[in-house]
């Protein structure tokens, strides 16, 4: 039997008018008295710059671009084509935009500056261009990820600029290219899901409010880095595997957060042998996820404060990472005896 309507609205499934992205940002921003329309015009931007990038990654072997670029990132990673294709399309998007002052990109080792807050430079915007593109030729889900900060005109240098605590942003989301592409934003009044119509061209509401279900037995880490893990998210994996737990990792960081956003449950990236400070960014990962997950009811925490709360001090800085679920979360916190057990 179909569900009725009310079950429908009382999941938060839109059953009422259609609502584009465009219109449901307008709308947001018509509640602010004096609001001049510019921030609407950069998510008009993310929206347009994930409209190709979705295209691009759904004909990848058809348009030839999977493979490596031959040059490697800041982060001493090799670039792919695609990685350099998307953070193409984000600056060209972007950089049109007249009230965007600093971009900062994950493939980029400098933010860099538009224009300055005299010029009308009101907002920074920093992006991971293609999340977990390492999976794009098995046809594995993949993101972009975006926070949208305020360009404060007092500090001149561009890294300065962006080293804002995750309090600070004024909006975030993701974009995922998985079976199908969905865009997921907060400014700061609930999580909203979109969902790309690629027939007519628009992001169309689906999903008002997103309400993280505060427990989901369901974890999602990496596993087989465990003997290098610090000694409480050692215990507490011992501690699930005893009470029925049930493990999902993609290794595609927004297609792993969006099934946690929607179902519940924890993500884990904790410190390694090999990225001792974890390896997700702070700036441009982590922050934005953390604020999705706290505006949704959930909980972020580095193992030792809420990410939020972190002070930057680069742009491509690295943390450890434990978010999702409130009760979930406090259950990986439960574990820790002392500081020194979050840390590698
Ligand atoms: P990337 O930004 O270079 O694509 O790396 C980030 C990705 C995340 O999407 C994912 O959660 C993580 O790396 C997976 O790492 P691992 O393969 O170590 O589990
Ligand atoms: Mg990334």
């Amino acid at each position: 039997m179909p569900e009725s309507a009310p079950k429908q609205a009382a999941r938060g499934v839109v059953t009422d008018n259609l609502v584009s992205l465009q219109s449901f940002i307008l709308e947001e921003e018509a509640r602010y008295p004096g609001a001049t329309g510019e921030f609407s015009w950069i998510i008009s931007a993310i929206s347009l710059a994930a409209k190709i990038i979705a295209y691009k990654v759904r004909h990848v072997r058809l348009q030839n671009v999977l493979g490596e670029q031959g040059e490697e990132n800041i982060q001493g990673e090799s670039q792919l084509r695609m990685d350099v294709i998307a953070n193409e399309v984000i600056m060209r998007v972007l950089g049109g935009r007249s009230s965007i002052a600093v971009l900062g990109s994950e493939e980029d080792q400098e933010p860099t500056i538009l224009r300055r807050g005299h010029e009308g430079g009101k907002y920074c915007v920093l992006f991971d261009p293609l999340d977990g593109s390492s999976n794009l030729d098995t046809a594995v889900g993949v993101g972009t990820i975006f926070t949208i900060l305020r360009n404060d005109p007092t500090i001149h240098d561009a890294v300065g600029t962006v080293c804002q605590p995750g309090t600070q942003q004024v909006a975030a989301g993701y974009v995922l290219y998985g079976s199908s592409t969905v865009l997921v934003i907060t400014t700061g009044r609930g999580v909203h899901m979109f969902e790309l119509d690629a027939a007519i061209g628009s992001f169309m509401l689906v999903k008002r409010d997103i309400r993280m279900p505060a427990r989901n037995k369901v974890y999602s880490v990496n596993e087989a880095y465990t003997p290098g893990f610090p000694a409480g998210y050692r215990r507490y994996l011992e501690w699930a595997h005893e009470n029925g737990y049930s493990s999902r990792y993609i290794g595609s960081m927004v297609a792993d957060m969006h099934r946690t956003l929607v179902n519940g449950g924890v993500f884990l990236y904790p410190p390694t042998k090999k990225h001792p400070t974890g390896k997700l960014r702070l700036l441009y990962e982590a922050n934005p996820m953390s604020f999705l997950v706290e505006q949704a009811g959930g909980t972020s925490t580095t193992g030792t404060v809420r990410t939020m709360d972190v002070k930057p001090r680069e742009l491509h800085e690295r943390t450890p990472l434990v978010l999702g679920s409130k009760d979930e979360v406090a259950a990986v916190l439960a574990h820790f005896r002392s500081p020194a057990d979050a840390m590698a």
